[in-house]
């Protein structure tokens, strides 16, 4: 894993709920490819984790692996229609928010070398200035995987109170249980827990039962990350 990767925090929590101790191996960004396949995974991402001999890869798929390995306590209700729809719900987490504070970042780091020298840091990558001096080529690589284009983060930007909202109303309706939290509040709580970390972004998230409830569940986080977007593109800090 990696300090800022939210799916690793998600994943780290059901590693905790299942009580499987588990070590944590960090990658650092920019070189966890070569990471990962040296420690014999086949997809470059975090998180990865490799418990009783399998080697699993994505916080979805893990997810499943785990409630497979150790059914208790359960991630998702034994309810078919309750299951369903906390099912939904992370998949929604997991193909629409979660890429929004990666989509964010990826598109500052394009353009900030404050930014690309303080996620150095953060993830202990060694001489942290010089490798954002000089890291153009991935940075490039990493926003067109995120289509982290203006367009992109301003239709984000724009989705955003809409998508908090909706999260909230999860929170409200029950299908993102907090005691315990399933697969869904994992998933999703972790993307709110890392959008309220960005400086830019925080704002977003202020007022919002679903704020409170993801730095309940994830209270340690990298943070205040940078400023990096434009002043217009986002409300006025509180
Ligand atoms: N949807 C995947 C996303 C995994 C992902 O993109 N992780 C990021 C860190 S948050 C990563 O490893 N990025 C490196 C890369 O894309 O090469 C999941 O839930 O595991």
């Amino acid at each position: 894993m990696f300090a800022v990767s939210h799916p690793s925090r998600a994943v780290g929590k059901m590693l905790e709920l299942k009580g499987i101790e588990y070590e944590v191996a960090k990658v650092v960004p920019g070189f966890h490819l070569p990471q990962l396949r040296l420690l014999g995974f086949p997809g470059g991402t975090v998180p990865a984790l490799r418990l009783d001999g399998r080697k699993l890869q994505g916080s979805v798929a893990i997810r499943r692996a785990l409630d497979e390995i150790r059914p208790d306590p359960p991630l998702v209700p034994a309810d078919p229609e309750e299951r369903r729809r906390v099912e939904e719900a992370e998949h929604w987490g997991h193909e629409v928010l979660q890429e929004v504070p990666r989509r964010a970042i990826r598109w500052g780091m394009l353009r900030d070398v404050d930014l690309r020298t303080w996620l150095n840091r953060t993830t202990g990558a060694p001489m942290p200035r010089l490798g954002a001096r000089t890291s153009g080529f991935a940075v490039r690589y990493f926003a067109r995987l995120s289509d982290s284009t203006d367009e992109n983060v301003r239709a984000d930007l724009d989705a955003l109170p809409g998508n908090l909202d909706r999260v909230d109303e999860m929170l409200a309706d029950g299908t993102l249980a907090l005691d315990p939290p399933n697969a869904a509040t994992l998933q999703i709580l972790s993307t709110v827990r890392a959008i309220s970390a960005q400086t830019d972004l925080r704002p977003f998230t202020l007022g919002h039962p679903c704020t409170d409830a993801a730095r309940r569940l994830f209270p340690e986080y990298p943070e205040p990350v940078p400023s990096y977007l434009p002043a217009e593109w986002v409300p006025a800090a509180a």
